[in-house]
């Protein structure tokens, strides 16, 4: 079944929105399979955020990242990948819609509380950067016929 990487970034930590956020996606109906609080070095930020190595901002999100803990988390479910990126909102927090995590927690765009996979490719690079094979837990929920018709 599709997975997603999602982080809860060190102001959501910071803030106290740990459980906030973690309640979003499990009562959505998806399934938790990995979680551990990181202190995140500057190797990691750096190949998490490879992507962005040319961008202006590359070097303040590193040193955000690097700054205070986060939660790093794998996700399971059908569609995940775009379901949360909805659950999460726009990149800016100020143009997410109320109802998403940015849209009510956040304001500025270098702190927007979370990230998300933004495709399953991505994700798929981003599970194995983060977490080896072996902390991934695959269990099956006593809610699953509940959540799923098929
Ligand atoms: P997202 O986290 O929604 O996938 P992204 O991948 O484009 O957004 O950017 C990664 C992070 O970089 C984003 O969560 C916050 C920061 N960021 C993006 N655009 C920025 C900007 N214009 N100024 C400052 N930080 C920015
Ligand atoms: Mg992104």
């Amino acid at each position: 079944m599709e997975r997603t990487f999602i982080m809860i970034k060190p102001d959501g930590v910071q803030r106290g929105l740990i459980g906030e956020i973690v309640k979003r996606f499990e009562t959505k109906g998806f399934t938790l399979v990995g979680m551990k609080l990181v202190a995140v070095s500057q190797e990691l930020a750096e190949q998490h955020y490879d992507v962005h190595k040319e961008r202006p901002f590359f070097a303040g999100l590193v040193k955000f990242i690097t700054s205070s803990p986060v939660v790093a988390m794998v996700w399971q479910g059908d569609g995940i990948v775009a379901s949360a990126r909805k659950i999460i909102g726009a990149t800016n927090p100020l143009a997410s819609d109320p109802g998403t995590i940015r849209g009510d927690y956040g304001i500025d765009v270098g702190r927007n509380l979370i990230h998300g996979s933004d495709a399953i490719e991505t994700a798929q690079r981003e599970i194995a950067l983060w977490f080896p094979e072996d902390e991934l837990v695959s269990w099956e929920s006593h809610t699953k016929s509940w959540l799923y018709e098929k």
